[in-house]
């Protein structure tokens, strides 16, 4: 690693629209704590930066569904998100929001620099504007039918299915969000960040210049940038966020991918009058933590808002992780499927390390990954009690036992008492190389094979026995396995740190600096330890049980709500309407998947009347080899549609039910090729 002087942190702002739950922890915020808490314990000059996103439309959508004011929204959350952070020990040295005085500010200072370099281009362009509301309808303000995969409920800026990114006119039969009623195209005038014309700089800052970025990352920028880039919207018409600061730009606020990011940097500011030094001094390491979700907006766009702007630095690494399922299930905050930090903290007191370390020990580095709540008993109970609880425990029960609660002296040393303590300085520094490359599992594991050795020699070594004959020997055996509990209070304190903290108190441990870890003489002999509580308690099933059982009612509730969920039969169109639908049976002749996406397939059909190519989103759901000769109905004359570069003609049709599951239409396997559905 190049040799810096001080570290920012940042993590993605949420949207004070909800509360923090799991998914948002094993993402973000549990990796960006131990990298924190881990340099700071390495005497690094570090902040921590994070806060509130107050703005953009699930703001304002919430609010709307509830009937209170956006203010009424973020000042809940933010208060909530706020507190449950620091209850859980995410320890951000500002946590800060971006409906403060100071971001305001900050944002439009930049914007206005921007705007006065003639850094952005201004369009006027049609977009859909709701009547009945009299409103723009801007991303998630519009819903309807993705082009790509034929998802019912698509949002203006992207489909969640298929995770294309989309505007607002790419969607089939757009509707408003607002009043559900179907929009009209008007005229309005904005200003766009041109990222094509960054494109050179970006295929050499990425690709060439970090290729050491997680493999995830710097494939989807790599897939960004080969898509080609285009000129980006900085600007809406909402009335809801920090105004554009130009004049005649009445009713027009920031797009809130400009303003959020920004928020980073006024959260610096608030922290600190030094704040440039963190922003603006090449030898500063910025580091973005995020989920996958949000890779464009920090390894593209603010970078090259940060450009443009021309006196910012750029961040060294984005480590952007995967998501966190529940019980096998995608978490939903409006399907109420999570589990909510604040609740957790309310129903599993002094139990906020467990969260953190099955958040860790599971966390989605590489790939999506399951939250169950069977596996958090059993890393309670096997792994926090069984390995890490009674090691420590032992050893400095057996200390009072034996030696009156002094760290006793160590003897001669046998050939495995060499190879232990040799061992422990190796973990010390496996575990510090698996964290700075981001790893925070392994690193994790690795920490806990320092608990699970001393188990091991523990069990090798039978003080308890060999103290009757030899208790020279065991005053060697405890002083070793002391040294092994004071390394590990060190090393996992980052991921752990409450719990670490009553350790380095029964030890009476005063220093713990990160480079104390593998060091075999913590602890000098006549050092006085307390008598030690248990430092973790096993979880009953009981215990387990009530949570599943909530969240098998959850499941209920939604499967119960779908009858009322299918959604209402649309506006009466005429037979004629219907026949401009040329809809045929059709063979899968061959089926790929389209590289560099999860999604989409491309499917060459035999139609009867032709042979064609037709691009459909269902990867997830069919492998393409069992696709091929396969019967399906595909809507033959629809206007053909570049994706991927692919050219697509027609579209499959499927069915979806109110979960987003798809089931293909398959008419019987002796359906003539070409038949005409009607
Ligand atoms: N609030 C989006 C999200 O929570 C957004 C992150 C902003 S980071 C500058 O996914
Ligand atoms: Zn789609």
């Amino acid at each position: 690693m190049k040799k810096f002087e001080r570290h920012l942190i940042t993590s993605a702002l949420p949207y004070a629209n909800g509360p923090i739950h799991i998914g948002h922890l094993a993402g973000v915020y549990v990796p960006s704590d131990i990298y924190t808490r881990y340099l700071r314990q390495k005497g690094e000059d570090v902040i921590s930066i994070c806060g509130s996103d107050e703005h953009g439309v699930p703001i304002t959508l919430k609010a709307r569904q509830e009937g209170v004011s956006p203010q009424e929204i973020v000042d809940r959350y933010h208060a909530l998100n706020k507190k449950s952070f620091e209850r859980l020990g995410i320890a951000f040295d500002m946590y800060a929001r971006t409906s403060s005085p100071v971001h305001y500010e900050t944002a439009s200072q930049f914007f206005r620099t921007l705007y006065d370099k003639g850094e952005f281009i201004e369009k006027t362009t049609e977009q859909y504007y709701d009547e009945e509301a009299g409103q723009f309808l801007a991303d998630r303000y519009i819903t309807g039918t993705c082009p790509h995969c034929g998802h019912d409920h698509a949002y203006g800026d992207q489909c969640e299915r298929c995770g294309t990114s989309l505007s607002p006119t790419d969607l089939i039969s757009p509707r408003s969000a607002i009043s559900g009623s179907k929009p009209v195209l008007k005229e309005t005038r904005h200003w766009y960040l041109p990222l094509d014309q960054h494109e050179p700089f970006l295929r050499k800052w990425i690709l060439e210049d970090h290729k050491e970025w997680k493999s995830n990352v710097y494939g989807q920028c790599k897939s960004w940038l080969d898509q080609g880039l285009q000129p980006r919207a900085v600007s809406r018409d909402l009335d809801w966020g920090v105004p554009v600061p130009v004049e005649g730009a009445q009713g027009k606020v920031l797009y809130v991918w400009f303003d959020a990011p920004i928020g980073y940097i006024s959260a610096t500011r608030e922290l600190t009058p030094e704040w440039e030094k963190y922003w603006k001094d090449p030898a500063t390491r910025m580091v973005h933590f995020i989920g996958k979700d949000n890779i464009v907006f920090h390894c593209i766009i603010f970078p090259v808002m940060l450009r443009a702007e021309g006196s910012y630095i750029l961040p060294d690494n984005v480590p952007a992780n995967e998501f966190l399922n529940l019980e096998g299930d995608k978490i939903s905050t409006s399907r109420n499927w999570a589990v909510w930090l604040h609740e957790y903290l309310e129903e599993f007191p002094g139990k906020e390390d467990v969260l953190r370390y099955v958040l860790c020990a599971n966390a989605p580095e590489t790939k999506d990954n399951d939250f169950t709540w069977k596996d958090f008993q059993s890393r309670n109970n096997n792994e926090l009690v069984a390995v890490l609880g009674n090691f420590v425990h032992r050893a400095l029960i057996l200390t009072h036992k034996y030696f009156e609660g002094k760290v006793p002296e160590r003897k001669e040393l046998t050939g495995f008492d060499r190879e232990v303590l040799k061992e422990m300085g190796l973990i010390r520094q496996r575990v510090e190389k698996s964290l700075d490359q981001f790893r925070f599992r392994e690193a994790l594991n690795e920490a806990m094979g320092m608990a699970r050795l001393g188990n091991k020699y523990l069990a090798d070594t039978e003080p308890w026995k060999v103290f009757k004959t030899d208790p020279e020997r065991v005053q060697t055996i405890l002083n070793i396995s002391l040294q092994i509990t004071a390394g590990l209070s060190i090393l996992l304190a980052p991921f752990i740190p409450f719990t670490m903290k009553r350790l380095q108190d029964f030890l009476n441990l005063e220093k713990s600096s990160w480079d104390l870890a593998g060091s075999d003489h913590l602890l000098p002999a006549g050092h006085p330890v307390k008598t030690p509580a248990l430092l973790f308690e096993k979880i009953e099933d009981a215990v387990i049980e009530k949570q599943v059982s909530k969240l098998v009612a959850t499941r209920q509730a939604n499967d119960g709500g779908k009858a009322s969920a299918v959604p209402p039969v649309r506006e009466t169109i005429s037979y004629e309407d219907f026949m401009k639908m040329d809809i045929r049976t059709a063979t899968v002749v061959e089926a790929v998947r389209v590289p560099k996406t999860k999604k989409l397939l491309k499917l060459t059909l035999d139609t009867g009347v032709d042979r064609r190519t037709v691009v459909s989103g269902i990867a997830g759901i069919f492998d393409p080899a069992r696709l091929v000769g396969r019967k399906v109905c595909v809507l033959a004359n629809l206007a053909p549609r570049r994706i991927k570069g692919i050219e697509s003609k027609g579209m499959i049709l499927m069915a979806e039910d109110t979960e987003s599951h798809l089931y293909m239409i398959s008419p019987p396997d002796d359906t003539p090729n070409g038949s005409e559905v009607k």
